[in-house]
């Protein structure tokens, strides 16, 4: 039985991370109203990405008999008006979500709840690849500056991210 501290943490960040979803996709629209396709494509991956991250901790609290609470989910907020303002914001939010798993982690080690331990540390790992991923795509877009052949050549190299289920824990 999971420590009911620890149960109100998770339950805490599988809010969080439909939180993130549902940033995701609001961000997607900017792309869309922009046919920028490729981008399009990247948020889609992002938005099913977020969605496993949430649905891991959903089905773990499950198995350690814990008990999953859904809470309101904030209205997404970003003020990004340009490809490289967006991507700034994503990888804000990505290393706030960083901060946000450390903090769970501290309460799994506070409980001394070992096997969650070792199932956060997935979800650690997963975030140092989102924060490389998303610092790459800000780098590119920053060296793109207003170069709209180079930026639709980022856009065609965003098109062939593909969504691989995530096997986590
Ligand atoms: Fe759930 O990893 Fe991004 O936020």
């Amino acid at each position: 039985m999971i420590n009911e501290k620890l149960q109100a943490a998770f339950n805490d960040q599988i809010n969080k991370e439909l939180y993130s979803e549902y940033l995701y996709l609001a961000m997607k629209i900017f792309f869309v109203e922009n046919d920028l396709t490729g981008f399009v494509n990247w948020f889609d991956v992002q938005v099913q990405e977020e969605h496993a991250h949430a649905m891991g901790m959903f089905d773990y609290l499950g198995e350690r008999g814990g008990s999953v609470k859904l809470e309101a989910i904030d209205k997404p907020v970003f003020n990004g008006k340009t490809p490289v303002e967006i991507f700034e914001e994503v990888l804000k939010h990505e290393e706030y979500v960083t901060s946000r798993i450390n903090a769970l982690l501290d309460v799994a080690e506070e409980t001394k709840d070992r096997a969650a331990i070792i199932f956060l540390n997935w979800y650690l790992k997963e975030q140092v690849e989102e924060e490389a991923s998303v610092g790459g795509v800000l780098a590119k877009l920053k060296l793109i500056g207003d170069d709209k052949k180079a930026l639709l050549m980022l856009d065609k190299d965003l098109a062939t991210r593909v969504f691989n289920p995530p096997v986590i824990g």
